[in-house]
This record gives structure tokens, C-alpha cells and sequence, in this order.
């Protein structure tokens, strides 16, 4: 290791940090003509810079020495200041420093040590020991009796479809016997899994029953019979010494609480392959979700294929040092990206569809659009706008222009495209996060704002999801966004809003008419760090989510029963944002056990959701994780690490 960089937290003076970076030659050479590049996701406030200057885009640092000569075994030292809530977890320092030469090629690699924080340290909060309970079935069935006896799956048992509703259910369960239990049923055997139609029942309603005479499913819709599908492979459990699987006799008669079951997968910050998003789909079905929130687009990379604009692909999907994009987050000195080609995405829809669940794909505009200006400038880049503003990932030109023809231009291709790729009615156009000062210096947004009497830069905003949702209604679909998707007061009351701020902006949206989905960061999160301790990864701006948080979050809890207001909730959903998301593991670490708990949440009626209850049932369902080879947080181990 011949260059070290070390960060330390010298002050905590709210609402401000400062800090000491300081980069050590350890080699036996003078370094000169140098500039060091790291990653760090908190803003550094330019002024602030000792011994240096900086420039930040996003998460991509550079720093420019006033000396420019390291001797050898010497180091150079430099403070700044942030204006951030104190830092508690090792995930914030920085991520990977290069030096460079002052035209931006690599000269070497730097070791990272980890972040000297000032907070001392805390320690994990310890579950309480419970009883793993007989039956491991998560999220808890509303209605479920249990019987003394067991049925048993054989190498001579089938399944018998009495409709085809449940086709896909059917064909899904087989495929999960195979990968959990490598066990196959058997084409000519006995009848032992019927699937019947009931018309009674609702969407996602079913009936489970097994008796000593074989397995009884019934359903009115395909979700139906896929939900009891996904009971019955958790009440499943290997004989030993034999090929066979046993289930426990009961009868379950079940449905869910909320309509609307969904999580949010971000692709743009990191991109996840094609198997990867299966994966998360997979599970989502496991658990009884039954939509999947696609995030497509970002600042930080373009990830969906639109044949009439090759380039925001081209462009928009990579970054690294030899892309348009600079790098961010991750993957420093490489070039770095993907993004799904419309086959792949079609693939992925029947692939859900075979599982009860629908995408929802978004396309997040007007902010959070850098990748998309970046990779269509002749469109969408204003060049007389000169006003200043920073986005809350610093960025400081990543917002569409209402006021150009090319904005427009680029809305309606991409927006037609999406909508015919996607079968959903819902289409998602993010609208969150458009930083204040926006289109202030920019003449034609300030011309359109007087020819349109607006007073509000909000309006504008306002102005262009307006236009957005009547395209959107043009091509047969619903518009959803963010909860600032109704700035402005232009949006129609179609649209749905996805509130995540809080449960109380939530109830706001929905007594002015708004259908609303339920994603309160402070609960739903799954990139929030689960414990105090500061080697957990992830980020706290929200909250710190544990599992216990995470399952004790209660939907409208503050809503009497017989408010009408309930009736505009549609559902909840939870998001794994993917910032700090670099590897699959650590998908699976954020991910698992949480996405059962809020499973728990948006199925089971609160009467029948009890924490020690819900532990005791997940300790056997672990088991289940284990056979997967999930990498998820070890719930009851004190040492737990991401592995
Ligand atoms: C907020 S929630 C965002 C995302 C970030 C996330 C990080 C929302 C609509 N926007 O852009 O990735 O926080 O936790």
C-alpha cells in the first residue's frame, strides 16, 4: 500500500461537521502533478476547503492541491466542512479515492481507512429469545385452523387443474418445489393438489385446505391462487430419509388487508442484471406482494431502452472515466452501467405476470433527470439557463425545462413507448426532489411563466406533469408520482400519489382527493441502516429502520375506522433505494428479514399482527431463507455482519 487516505470527524457543531482528510505518500518516490478523487455522498461546501479547492458533482469528489508536490513519505493534509446531521456510520465516509494527474488519468489506487467518526460507539439492540413457532407462515393468514396430522407429498403426487385461473399459480409452485425442495411432482400420479374456481372470492382471496386426503386450493383470480401457492410452500417441510414433503392438515381461509402490495426496486444508482430484478420478483411473490415498482431512470444512469433515442442508452446507461457520465457511488476508476434492452423488459413482465405481480415502471421526471439531459442535450439541455440551484444528491443541472419544445418532444416519445412496453394502466413520472432556485435565470421559463400568469416556479413544475398526465391519459394509462407531484395544483385528481415523507403529508393528499400509496420513509425504507452500531451499512436521514421498527409500523393508525379518508388508501409499499447498494449481498442484507415484516404489514389485519408472534413464526421461516442461500441480517446474532 503505497497511498493511504484518512478521513476524521473533527467537530460536530450542528448543523455543521468538520473534517480532516489527510493523503499519505507512503512510497519512496515524490508524488507531484496529483489531484485525489474520491466518493463521498454528503456535500462539501466549497468555501469551506483548506490547503485545496474542490469540485463535487453528485457523489464525485475532486480535489486540487495549492502545493503540488507530496515528498516521499509526507503526507498532505486539508479540512472542509459539511452541513449535515452528525455522522454514525462507517457507510459515510468516503467510499474509494484515486490520484489522478491534473488531466483526470489514473496514477494510482489509494487505500481507504475507515472514517474516524466522532460518536462513540453504540451498541446492537438484542432481540428477545422466542419458541419457533410449529408453523412459519409469513406474512400470518387472516383466518387459519390448525389440525392434529399431516398430509404428505410423494413422489406419485400431482396436480389436478380444474381451471385455468390458476395455470400460472400451478406452474410457479412446480418450479418452487423444484428450486426449494429439488422435489418434482409427477405427471401420472394421484390427484394430492387440486386447484378449483370459486367466483366468490375475491381478488387475492383464497382457500387452502389439507386433509388427510390431499391438498384443496380455491381461488376467484389468478393472485388468488398464486397467494395460496405461496402459503402452501411455506407450510412445506422435507421428511428426512425420504423423498417426500410433509404439510400440516388445516385449513386457512385468507385475504389481504390492503389492495395495493408493492416495493420499489432503483436501478439507476446501481444497476441490478436482469436476473437479480427475477430474484427480488420472486421473493416479492413469496411474500404476497403483488406490484413491483420499477425505478428506470435517474440522475445517475438511464436504464430503459426507447428505440426512437439510442442515445440516452448510449450515454445515459454508463458512467466512468471515459463516459459523459462521471462516476458515482461506486466503481471509481471503471467504467460502469447497464440498462434492460425492451425484450428483457418484456421478459421481465411475464415473468411477474407468471407470479401475480405487476410493474409499474417510472420514468422520474422533471428532476432527477441528469442522465437523460446528459445523453439528449440538442433536447433537453436550456442553454440561457443560468440559474443556480443544487439538487439534494448535488446536482446543479438536472432538471427538464418546461419552457423548451424538445422537453415536450422527448415526453411523448418516451412516454408512448413506455406505455406500450408496459401493460400496467399505472405509469409512475417520479416528480419528487426538484431543488429550489430552478428556472429563476432562465428567460423562456420566465417568459412562459408571464404568458401563463403564473407566480410560483412551482407552477411550472406543475405545468409540465399536467402535460405529462394528458399524454398519459391519451395512451390509456393512469399517472402516479411522488407526493410532490401535486406542487403547483395542476395535476387532475387521477393521480395517484405515492407519499413518502410522511404518514401525515400521506392523509394531506388523500382528504384533498387524492388516491395514495403509503411509503413513510421513517418505516419503509430498506436502504436505512437497521441498528446503531456504525458498521451497519446503509443511511439514517429518514431514521435507523430495525426489523422490530420496520414490522411495528402500523398503516393509519391515527384514522378512526369510520373515516372516509381510509377508502383513498390504496396500499403500502416498501423501497430499496440503491445508492450504497453495490453488490448482491448487500441486497440481500437490507433486504431480508425486512421485506417479510412489511409483507406482515400489508397482508395480515392489525388484530392478527403481534411482534413476538411474528419472531417466533420467523425463526422457522429462516430455515426456508437458508435453503435459498440468502445472505439476509442474521436477526438474532449480536455479532451480525454483512457478509
Ligand atoms: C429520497 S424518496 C429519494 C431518493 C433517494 C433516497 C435515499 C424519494 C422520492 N427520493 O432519490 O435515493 O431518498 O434514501
Amino acid at each position: 500500500m503505497s497511498y493511504r487516505v484518512d478521513l476524521a470527524v473533527l467537530s460536530e457543531q450542528k448543523p455543521f461537521c468538520r473534517f480532516g482528510l489527510t493523503l499519505h505518500n507512503l512510497s519512496d518516490q515524490d508524488l507531484t502533478d496529483w489531484k485525489l478523487q474520491f466518493i463521498l455522498d454528503r456535500y462539501i461546501l466549497p468555501d469551506s476547503v483548506t490547503h485545496a479547492e474542490c469540485q463535487q458533482i453528485g457523489s464525485f469528489c475532486s480535489i486540487t492541491p495549492d502545493t503540488n508536490k507530496i515528498a516521499a513519505n509526507q503526507y498532505f493534509y486539508c479540512e472542509f466542512t459539511l452541513r449535515t446531521a452528525p455522522l454514525r456510520f462507517y457507510s459515510d465516509g468516503l467510499k474509494e479515492a484515486l490520484i489522478v494527474d491534473i488531466h483526470g488519468q489514473v496514477k494510482h489506487t489509494v487505500h481507504v481507512t475507515p472514517i474516524v467518526l466522532a460518536s462513540p460507539f453504540k451498541q446492537r439492540t438484542s432481540l428477545p429469545d422466542v419458541v419457533e413457532s410449529s408453523i412459519s407462515l409469513i406474512p400470518k393468514p387472516n383466518s387459519m385452523v390448525l389440525d392434529d396430522g399431516y398430509f404428505h407429498l410423494t413422489s406419485t403426487s400431482q396436480i389436478t387443474l380444474q381451471t385455468s385461473l390458476a395455470d400460472k399459480a400451478a406452474a410457479w409452485l412446480e418450479s418452487e418445489l423444484t428450486s426449494l425442495f429439488s422435489f418434482s411432482l409427477n405427471p401420472i400420479g394421484h390427484s394430492d393438489i387440486v386447484f378449483r374456481s370459486n367466483p366468490t372470492l375475491d381478488e387475492s382471496e383464497y382457500k387452502l385446505k389439507v386433509k388427510a386426503s390431499g391438498v384443496t386450493i380455491e381461488a376467484g383470480s389468478t393472485s388468488g391462487f398464486v397467494h395460496a401457492c405461496a402459503t402452501l410452500l411455506q407450510l412445506l417441510k422435507p421428511v428426512e430419509n425420504s423423498l417426500s414433503l410433509s404439510v400440516p392438515l388445516i385449513t386457512v381461509n385468507d385475504s389481504p388487508r390492503f389492495k395495493y402490495r408493492g416495493m420499489m426496486l432503483d436501478c439507476a444508482r446501481h444497476f441490478h442484471s436482469v436476473e437479480q430484478v427475477k430474484y427480488i420478483i420472486n421473493h416479492l411473490a413469496r411474500y404476497k406482494f403483488n406490484t413491483f415498482h420499477w425505478h428506470l431512470t435517474d440522475d445517475e444512469g438511464w436504464r430503459v431502452e426507447i428505440k426512437a433515442f439510442p442515445e440516452l442508452t448510449r450515454t445515459g446507461a454508463f458512467r466512468g472515466p471515459n463516459q459523459i457520465l462521471e462516476p458515482q457511488f461506486s466503481h471509481l476508476g471503471q467504467d460502469y452501467g447497464g440498462f434492460y434492452s425492451q425484450d428483457e423488459i418484456r421478459d421481465v413482465i411475464a415473468y411477474a405476470q407468471d407470479r401475480g405481480i405487476t410493474i409499474i415502471p417510472e420514468i422520474d421526471i422533471p428532476g432527477h433527470c441528469r442522465a437523460a439531459i446528459k445523453s439528449l442535450p440538442h433536447l433537453l439541455f436550456d442553454e440561457n439557463d443560468h440559474s443556480i440551484y443544487r439538487s439534494i444528491q448535488h446536482y446543479s443541472d438536472n432538471v427538464l425545462s418546461p419552457a423548451l419544445e424538445g422537453t415536450y418532444t422527448f415526453l411523448d416519445t418516451v412516454l408512448s413507448e413506455i406505455s406500450q412496453l408496459f401493460p400496467a394502466k399505472l405509469v409512475h413520472i417520479g416528480a419528487d426532489e426538484v431543488p429550489d432556485g430552478v428556472w429563476s435565470d432562465s428567460p423562456k421559463c420566465q417568459a412562459l411563466m408571464l404568458e401563463m400568469g403564473y407566480q410560483d416556479s412551482k407552477e411550472l413544475q406543475g405545468h409540465l406533469l399536467r402535460y405529462a398526465e394528458k399524454k398519459l391519459h391519451s395512451l390509456g394509462k393512469r399517472m402516479v408520482g411522488w407526493e410532490e407531484a401535486q406542487h403547483g395544483n395542476k395535476v387532475s385528481k387521477d393521480t395517484v400519489i405515492y407519499s413518502w415523507l410522511s404518514e401525515d403529508a400521506a392523509l394531506t393528499c388523500a382528504k384533498q382527493g387524492f388516491d395514495v400509496i403509503l411509503q413513510p420513509a421513517q418505516s419503509t425504507y430498506l436502504d436505512m441502516t437497521q441498528d446503531n452500531s456504525p458498521f451497519e451499512p446503509g443511511v439514517n436521514w429518514a431514521s435507523v429502520i430495525s426489523l422490530e421498527k420496520a414490522y411495528r409500523y402500523e398503516p393509519l393508525e391515527m384514522v378512526a375506522d369510520s373515516d372516509p379518508i381510509r377508502k383513498r388508501i390504496l396500499g403500502i409499499q416498501c423501497a430499496l433505494w440503491c445508492e450504497i447498494i453495490i453488490h448482491q449481498s448487500r441486497i440481500d442484507y437490507m433486504v431480508f428479514p425486512r421485506l417479510s415484516a412489511i409483507a406482515e404489514v400489508g397482508w395480515t389485519q392489525k388484530s392478527h399482527r403481534h411482534w413476538e408472534d411474528y419472531l417466533s413464526r420467523l425463526k422457522g421461516h429462516l430455515t426456508l431463507l437458508d435453503k435459498q442461500d440468502v445472505k439476509y441480517r442474521q436477526p438474532w446474532d449480536n455479532d451480525n455482519c454483512e457478509k
